[in-house]
């Protein structure tokens, strides 16, 4: 017996807006995550203080075109099958579907093409993992309405989401209704598509587009099961366990803190209704988020079949943040951690950090995790043959995976599976690099969307092979 179950989802994870450029092809409508230029005011684009709700002339959007897996996917499908995957977690496009998110009819161009990709994935026996929104949201919406500012959008994702389960029931079996929930806090543009308007309350404005988004995940947690009861709904939550920079009761106070910003959205969808921090939060600074009666019984009743995240980093809190400085790390400001060394993009490396926050999120909650997301964001140096022996990576993995195993084998957290990010090399979603490369597949495009897309292995490539096959015996 091995220190993974059988069945073990071993695979990989991409989504539509960083991966498969045609943003303009087949009927696709425009959505926020096309908008947000590679430069300078990428950030406050992603925060939505810079108001970009067209294509502007004179900026890079590296979205747009890519590593085109709108038109590679046969290619690079049949290279995780090489590698052995037994599961492909990718995102649908919105407005590939409903170019304008409140359409009378589906975009019958857009439900084929990700029909082509299910049948493809099962092809080679690999389980597709559906990512329903990977922080798109049709620009449409937002001018019309304000996206999820309003009540609207959750018929709009209601009527998208009937239509990805009636169309694809029997091709696809796990779905996760937002990606990084928590991500809305933090960047409410490049998360949501929504825009914090002059003299709006930014805080009110983001927990009442969270709790539509939270409404509209029950609601189509509801209706999968209705349609298939052989669905598997998922939450995603960008985690990381925060410690506290010290024994010092502040700190490990500011740190408990920390840790519930990040938990709220996970408490909702996984118990099935506000925590009390949360409505006592809520009260104190008067703010009316609009949860009717109905919305509370529809989260009660509609809880996730499992919790998957992204885990990268651990994070760090102090009572005192200024005195010790901050380091980067996926969005989330976190004080440094002087025991840890970091990434070249200052994400600090913590593999434990993935067992301590296995066991936060399964203490929590029992239920079944998924680790949707890992990886080293790193700069590739391809030989004169474009060879690139990344053992920097297969270290990281390596020591991640090690983790993830003592957490299952000797803590017994129950995991689905593990699909690492950007397994094949794509669009930096933080930064829209092309050079933060996380794949065991090169890609030949710089920052300035020059190349020629050809894939290549990586070093990590014949080693992820070997894990699989060993299922996670051979490290
Ligand atoms: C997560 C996102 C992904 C991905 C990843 C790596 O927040 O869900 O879309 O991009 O982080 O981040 P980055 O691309 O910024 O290195």
């Amino acid at each position: 017996m091995g220190r993974f179950p059988e069945g073990f989802l071993w695979g990989g994870a991409t989504a539509a807006n960083q991966c498969e450029g045609a943003y303009d092809t087949d009927g696709r409508g425009l959505a926020n995550v096309d908008l947000i230029p590679h430069g300078p005011e990428r950030r406050a684009v992603m925060n939505g203080v810079r108001k970009m709700l067209e294509c502007e002339e004179g900026y890079f959007y590296p979205g747009h075109e890519a590593i085109d897996f709108y038109h590679h996917y046969k290619e690079d499908i049949a290279l995780f099958a090489e590698m052995g995957f037994k599961c492909f977690r990718l995102s649908i496009a919105w407005t590939r579907i409903y170019p304008n998110g409140f359409d009378e009819e589906p975009n019958e161009a857009g439900l084929k093409f990700y029909e082509d990709v299910f049948d493809e994935c099962r092809r080679y026996g690999i389980e597709p993992l559906v990512t329903i929104v990977h922080f798109d949201a049709p620009v449409a919406c937002t001018k019309k309405f304000g996206s999820w500012k309003s009540r609207e959008m959750i018929d709009c994702y209601m009527k998208y989401c009937r239509t990805l389960f009636t169309r694809y029931k029997g091709k696809v079996k796990y779905w996760l209704t937002f990606n990084e929930i928590n991500m809305i806090l933090h960047m409410p543009f490049m998360a949501a598509g929504v825009l914090i308007e002059e003299g709006e309350d930014g805080e009110l404005v983001k927990y009442q587009a969270a709790h539509h988004e939270l409404v509209a995940s029950a609601m189509a947690t509801k209706l999968a099961h209705e349609i298939d009861p052989e669905n598997k709904i998922g939450c995603m939550l960008a985690a990381g366990q925060y410690y506290p920079y010290s024994c010092n009761p502040d700190d490990v106070f500011e740190a408990m803190k920390k840790n519930r910003d990040n938990f709220f959205f996970i408490d909702v969808q996984s118990r099935g209704e506000y925590p009390e921090y949360a409505k006592k939060f809520f009260q104190r600074e008067n703010y009316d988020i609009g949860i009717t009666p109905e919305d509370e019984k529809v989260l009660k009743e509609n809880t996730v079949d499992f919790i998957s995240f992204s885990y990268y980093s651990s994070r760090v809190a102090s009572a005192e943040p200024e005195r010790y400085g901050e380091t980067a790390g996926n969005i989330f400001a976190s004080v440094k951690n002087p025991h840890l060394k970091a990434s070249e993009w200052g994400w600090q490396i913590d593999p434990l950090g993935l067992r301590i926050t296995m066991n936060a999120l399964y203490d929590r909650y029992q239920k079944p995790l998924f680790i949707v997301e890992n990886g080293l964001g790193a700069v590739d140096m391809p030989d004169e043959n474009g060879y690139v022996d990344d053992q920097y990576r297969i270290e990281y993995l390596k020591a991640h995976i090690s983790a993830m195993a003592d957490a299952v084998d000797i803590d017994g957290v129950p995991l689905m599976g593990y699909t690492p990010w950007g397994c094949i090399d794509l669009v930096s979603a933080s930064t829209g690099e092309m050079k933060k490369r996380y794949g065991f597949i090169y890609v030949d495009k710089d920052n300035e969307g020059k190349g020629t897309l050809k894939r290549s292995k990586k070093a990590s490539f014949e080693w992820y092979r070997n894990v699989i096959a060993s299922n996670g015996e051979q490290l």
